[in-house]
């Protein structure tokens, strides 16, 4: 079978995911077309099965914005038209769904099938703007199949827009074979040669993420004579107002920034708690790739996140914004050894139970099958 998947190649959960998904279906037999304007991030080898189609935008002085949406869709036609594609999959509603269902009508003689997975913000941000609203409904009732990637952003769904048809709730997923804590640890030697307690964070600064919450909370647990770093990685918009804070507040030596990396397995390894600080989270990827690696996390409690941080048994949750309570956790965390090891060993337990890969990307597969 032929599948197109259409994802924003950039750091961000739906680009990885959509990768991840099409590397584990191509290692099954399918045959697998990533649609995208840029090669998705962690598309970083040749693999057998996988195939990549650049989405070209072109620039014409008439046009004052880039016309992202039909440039989209041309190339799916394209694909659709060389490739004889079963499946379009796309991920992250706006505007990929959109584009799926224009070239499905274009190529009117083709039987291939739309799949929609919504992953976050397409529903309860930008999905809510007045303009994208009813195209994001239109496009949830058109796509063939929908699925969301928690339990919270799929009731989200069907409240927000009202929507009847089935949505299908498929989890992100964790490849644990490979997500898993490895023992040695460099940055740990150099940056916390006195045993100070590493906090980590990855994400994409957006607003959202809370990132300066991060400084907030590493500076309550230096406050009660915890000796602790903090290491950031990603980039985005928040960057610089968490560079700022963390000067303003005498914290700089405390507080890394390694900008966007790839190497995430590596560095999680040397994590002592994950912070999750956000306002707004379907899921919370990143939360699970650090539990994966044996990391307890200490998160907001929004969202689709106390599906995947068990209060008290891998992790803490608390109120967004709550950072007194958040740095209480971590504390708790670092102080209590045996704790922290019965945390860090349920954490990878829950990943395995709940989001290995393996039973996850059968479940897409059954979703592909009966459409
Ligand atoms: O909605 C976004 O922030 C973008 C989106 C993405 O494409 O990176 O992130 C969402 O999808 C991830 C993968 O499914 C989830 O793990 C994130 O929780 C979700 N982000 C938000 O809901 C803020």
């Amino acid at each position: 079978m032929k599948i197109g998947m259409v994802c924003y190649p950039t750091y961000g959960g739906s680009g990885i995911v959509a990768t991840e998904l099409g590397e584990a279906l191509a290692a099954r037999g399918w045959e697998v077309h990533f649609i995208s304007y840029a090669n998705p991030i962690r598309l970083d080898r040749f693999r057998e099965n996988i195939f990549f189609h650049e989405v070209e935008i072109p620039h014409y002085p008439l046009f004052e914005f880039h016309l992202y949406t039909l440039a989209l869709t041309g190339k799916i036609l394209e694909v659709l038209k060389y490739e004889k594609l079963d499946i379009i999959h796309v991920h992250y509603a706006i505007p990929h769904a959109i584009s799926g269902i224009l070239s499905k009508q274009i190529a009117a003689s083709s039987k291939v099938k739309l799949v929609t997975t919504l992953h976050g913000t397409d529903i309860t941000l930008i999905g809510l703007e007045p303009a994208f609203s009813p195209i994001v409904k239109y496009s949830i009732e058109q796509s063939d199949a929908v699925t969301a990637v928690s339990r919270y952003l799929k009731d989200k769904t069907i409240q927000q827009f009202q929507i009847e048809k089935e949505i299908h709730h498929i989890p992100n997923f964790i490849d644990t074979k490979i997500y898993k804590r490895i023992e040695s640890c460099n940055l740990k030697k150099t940056f916390a040669p006195n045993g100070e307690a590493i906090l980590m964070h990855i994400s994409n600064f957006r607003a959202v993420k809370r990132v300066p919450d991060t400084i907030k909370i590493l500076k309550e647990v230096l406050e009660q004579g915890v000796p602790a770093k903090l290491i950031l990685i990603g980039d985005g918009p928040e960057r610089s107002e968490t560079e700022k804070l963390a000067y303003e507040l005498g914290l700089h030596s405390n507080v890394k920034f390694l900008g966007k990396q790839n190497a995430i397995i590596e560095l999680l390894s040397c994590a002592d708690v994950f912070l999750l600080p956000s306002q707004s989270e379907s899921f919370g990827l990143s939360a699970l790739e650090a539990m994966a690696c044996g990391v307890p996390v200490v998160a907001s409690s929004v969202g689709g996140i106390p599906e995947v941080v068990q209060h008290n048994e891998n992790g803490f949750i608390a109120e967004f914004g709550d950072v007194s309570r958040m740095a209480r956790y971590v504390i708790d965390l670092i102080k209590n050894k045996n704790k922290w090891k019965i945390f860090s060993e349920n954490a990878v337990e829950f990943a395995k139970k709940e989001y290995e890969a393996e039973k996850i990307v059968s479940m897409y597969e059954k979703v592909y099958r009966e459409t």
